[in-house]
């Protein structure tokens, strides 16, 4: 009660405006002594009119399935339940739950779940709910919802209904045949197919499950269905395809329909030879497509119209397709009304009924790729005559769209790179060596467009994409203008989680940069480029994944390609490749550990960032073979085979350190990951396991004498600190090596994308903040503050700027911006931010920083400043989750929270207590605003 009073009388900050606060007391909670001091409180705030019936201190909204609102097409039997608390009160938890599932709205609405009633269940889980009701159906549909009772009992209301649907679980559920125009690999021109039928009835609801393979684009009565791009996700098709379930209801009539595709050829038809030789995949086969319509009619009968014999086909206007070389479209070709229901389709030829792919349909339920915006060019020059350069201001991935018009037969070229040559063309040298090398007929991502000669046209493709700042044109009708061209930025369409501010502009600089190469190299799999390779190396993505989940809601995208390394592993060795999918690169050795390990570093993050167990338990069999394969690889518990820091700077790190290092975290991961499955004694093997392999790390690597590891590099100290190997009383010594180290490098980093990672982070966990916000800031090269000096706007491959201009593998500098700078931290003890650690570094000339996440149970916030002599900071975290707060200076007595002392007991603030040159607070959930005398600090 003293915490509600206290909290009441806050609001009396709120004086002049007229307040309806409306309540109900509940009379087993409050007595009625009680009840008149909360009135009292009421009025001494200067509420002015009390009203009974106050909704409960606790309401529930955000219900996810599998991460989604309301997904249809999931395949997992066992879909996942998330939903959010909200509540004005501080301190708040769950502590109870009823989650209901019917198998209609109005069952749901009469409160009777059929499916699933979980009775009151007596647990804080709110995120991460397994369904575990009774078994789903092809196609079914799921209403549900869910209530929760608080700290307090008090049970809240029913959230408001959602709901979920399956795909098609069975192979035996499919009706439709998969069908192509050719079988001929080498065939340039993109396929269309088409069937129309007729409706004699309205629909009452209808379903596109649809695989089209390598892409497809699906129209239904002469309009796109849906706005994927680029869809379906690359798998390796011989052992998993995916498919996609959209809602066409509305797109259909009683009456004539038409239901029609065009297939490009993506990752399953590669027609550029390329040095990682995905035009000789195993799986490589013609465009081709599964597909089935089904329908529920008014009058309450079911039809199907599945892809079969009865389609027909023809050619695409699209005269080749193919992701490293380009797209080339010949509007002359256009068959107008070709997926409208009166086409007269006569001279098309009947659909071939061919074999299915080798591998398994799965559902895809990874947020989709799509054009998620336009970038208008910022300048337009004139090199050459009849050449033109486009320069849209950003580096970035996706492709052009043209707005043109011309005599027909005009064939315009849209050539795309990321630097210009000293002439002002367009200079590819650096991303195309790939491709030309093995082929200098082969054009690298060049698009091309023949005018149909119909008035203003405007295209852009559909098949491909490209990584590029600035476009090269030739071949157009006439001058051209800034209107001509337009950007779009092409990726997998994840929500935005995160958002980092700070008083320091290189920071933001960078942090906007990253951002823009982790898109760029998000396309269904996280990528090292979006040019040159576009694979899916596992290095650079295990390296940028934190700061992936932390910035964007990308959890969707990395399950489903943990799933494509889990296809890659080997059935005899159990070793990985390094890339994933590959068309058979890589092996037999794989890279080494330290990009393998994406395979169990990725599960993991999923796990410390999200709270989901499942990618660690689900692929556990799998993750410990791979650790097995890496013990018996090694010698003595040391691998001393691998990629090493790779793009490093100057100075070389052999991998054994590197290697045995992750050696070491995978087989704890693995350890982690048995305990989570309840299997003791294998948790305590790999423990165990881990263990010897730290022994004889230090063994081997560690210098007794003189504090240090290895070759004495940045790499090896940084790297034995931050993968936790150096043992207590040698931290200190190794610290004051590493930091001598760094100012030898005139506090420039020297190190490869392994170390970029280990760097800051060893040195920020052992009381060096400032001199990784030295290394961070440095204007010079190498480091990411010469990089944004030299003009950058994405992050690049090699810190002297040869290379590519849009890679991941050093973006996890962003995940430190977050962590060390403002402070945001997850709790691996308490995942998915069920308990998130505030610990801020004021470091250089930083004066204020802001970030903010949404995590599973809602938003969190924080954000410091030095203003007037203190240090502020305002955290906010939400109902169901508690934080740790750490705030400079050593004085328990001085930190104030909303202008009260902490020390007199403030509501929702639990124990404080000094450690060190800090002082810790731990909070339940809400808002607060703390501070300090920063003059303390000085
Ligand atoms: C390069 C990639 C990537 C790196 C591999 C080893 O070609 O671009 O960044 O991880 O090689």
């Amino acid at each position: 009660t003293t915490i509600k009073l206290r909290h009441y009388r806050q609001r009396r900050a709120i004086p002049s405006c007229i307040l309806r606060f409306a309540f109900r007391l509940s009379p087993n909670i409050l007595s009625k002594t009680m009840r008149n001091l909360f009135v009292l409180a009421a009025l001494a705030a200067g509420l002015e009119t009390l009203q009974a019936a106050v909704p409960p201190p606790v309401t529930v909204d955000g219900l996810r399935c599998e991460s989604q609102a309301n997904p249809l097409g999931l395949d997992t039997p066992q879909p996942r339940l998330s939903w959010q608390l909200q509540s004005s009160q501080r301190a708040q938890t769950q502590t109870g739950y009823q989650v209901l599932v019917a198998s209609s709205r109005e069952k749901l609405a009469a409160n009777t779940g059929d499916l699933w009633d979980t009775g009151r269940l007596d647990s804080d889980q709110s995120i991460q709910v397994e369904y575990q009701g009774r078994p789903l159906r092809s196609a079914q549909t799921c209403f549900w919802k869910v209530r929760v009772w608080d700290k307090d009992g008090n049970l809240s209301r029913f959230s408001d209904p959602a709901s979920w649907e399956m795909g098609l679980l069975e192979a035996t559920d499919w009706r439709g045949h998969w069908i192509a125009r050719d079988t001929d690999t080498n065939e340039a021109a993109a396929p269309l197919l088409r069937r129309a039928f007729r409706l004699d009835s309205p629909v009452a609801q209808a379903r596109v499950y649809i695989c089209g393979l390598g892409y497809y684009e699906l129209h239904i009565n002469g309009k796109k269905i849906g706005d994927h791009a680029l869809d379906p996700g690359f798998t390796r098709y011989d052992k998993r395809a995916l498919y996609v379930t959209y809602d066409v209801t509305q797109a259909l009539h009683q009456g004539s329909n038409a239901i029609a595709v065009i297939l490009g050829n993506g990752w399953h038809n590669v027609q550029t030879r390329a040095f990682w030789g995905f035009d000789r995949a195993p799986w490589r086969a013609a465009p081709k497509l599964l597909m089935e319509l089904r329908l529920r009619l008014a009058d309450g009968r079911t039809a199907v119209v599945p892809s079969d014999e009865r389609w027909k086909t023809s050619r695409a206007p699209i005269t080749t397709n193919s992701l490293y070389s380009g797209e080339s479209y010949d509007a002359r070709l256009e068959q107008p009304g070709w997926d409208t229901p009166n086409f007269d389709d006569a001279n098309w030829t009947p659909a071939q009924i061919v074999s299915a792919p080798q591998g398994r349909l799965a559902a895809q339920t990874m947020p989709a790729i799509k054009i998620t915006g336009t970038l208008n060019p910022v300048q337009i020059s004139q090199p050459k005559p009849g050449l033109s350069v486009y320069d849209f201001g950003q580096n970035f991935a996706g492709f052009a769209r043209l707005t043109v018009a011309g005599p027909a037969g005009k064939r315009i070229t849209m050539k795309y790179g990321e630097r210009l040559a000293a002439d002002g063309t367009v200079d590819q040298t650096a991303i195309a060596r790939y491709v030309v090398a093995l082929d200098p007929s082969q054009e690298f991502q060049t698009d091309h467009y023949t005018l149909g000669g119909h008035g203003t046209e405007s295209w852009q493709p559909r098949f491909v994409y490209h990584g590029f700042q600035y476009v090269e044109v030739t071949g157009a009708p006439g001058p051209l203008t800034l209107t001509n061209l337009a950007g779009c930025f092409v990726h997998s369409d994840v929500a935005e989680a995160g958002r980092f501010s700070s008083s320091d502009h290189t920071i933001d600089r960078i942090w906007t940069a990253g951002r823009w190469s982790y898109l760029s190299n998000l396309e269904g799999l996280p990528t090292d480029c979006p040019h040159r390779e576009k694979n899916g190396w596992m290095g650079d993505a295990h390296l940028a994944a934190e700061q992936g989940l932390l910035n964007y809601d990308a959890a969707g995208v990395y399950e489903k390609w943990i799933v494509d390394i889990a296809d890659e592993q080997r059935p005899d060795s159990r070793q990985v490749p390094g890339l994933a999918p590959t068309s058979g690169w890589g092996f037999p050795w794989g890279n080494g550990p330290a990009w393998d390990s994406a395979f169990l570093l990725v599960p993991y993050y999923l796990y410390e960032y999200r709270g989901d167990t499942r990618a660690l338990t689900s692929h556990y069999p799998a993750l410990r073979e791979y650790v097995d394969s890496l013990e018996r690889g090694s010698k003595d518990d040391i691998i001393d085979w691998g990629r090493n820091d790779w793009d490093s700077a100057g100075s070389d790190t052999p991998a054994d350190i590197t290697s045995t290092a992750y050696f070491y975290q995978d087989a704890l991961i693995v350890a982690k990951a048995a305990e989570l499955l309840g299997r003791r004694d294998e948790a305590r093997k790999y423990q165990a396991l881990a263990a010897r392999v730290k022994s004889a790390f230090n063994r081997k690597f560690f210098h007794p004498d003189t504090g240090s590891y290895g070759n004495g590099s940045q790499t090896s100290l940084s790297c034995a600190l931050y993968q936790g190997l150096v043992e207590e009383p040698f931290r200190a010594a190794v610290t004051s090596n590493l930091a001598a180290r760094v100012r030898q490098s005139d506090n420039h980093i020297d190190t490869g994308i392994l170390g970029a990672k280990y760097l800051p982070a060893a040195l920020t966990e052992n009381g060096r903040a400032d001199l990784a916000w030295d290394i961070v800031t440095q204007r010079t090269a190498p480091g990411w503050g010469g990089w944004m000096e030299s003009g950058a706007n994405t992050l690049w491959e090699q810190w002297d700027g040869s290379g590519s201009h849009n890679h991941i593998a050093f973006g996890d500098i962003l995940a430190w911006f977050d962590k060390a700078l403002a402070g945001l931290n997850p709790d691996p003890e308490f995942p998915g931010f069920k308990h998130t650690i505030f610990k801020p570094h004021v470091v250089g000339d930083l004066r204020w920083v802001k970030a903010s996440y949404d995590s599973m149970y809602g938003p969190i916030q924080c954000a410091w400043a030095i203003k007037n002599g203190r240090f502020t900071y305002e955290v906010s975290i939400p109902p169901n989750t508690t934080a740790t707060v750490y705030l400079p200076g050593n004085g328990e007595g001085v930190v104030e929270e909303g202008g009260h002392p902490v020390i007199g007991g403030v509501g929702g603030v639990g124990g404080i207590e000094t450690q060190g040159e800090c002082t810790v607070l731990d909070i339940g959930s809400g808002s607060y605003s703390f501070s300090v005398p920063w003059v303390l600090n000085k």
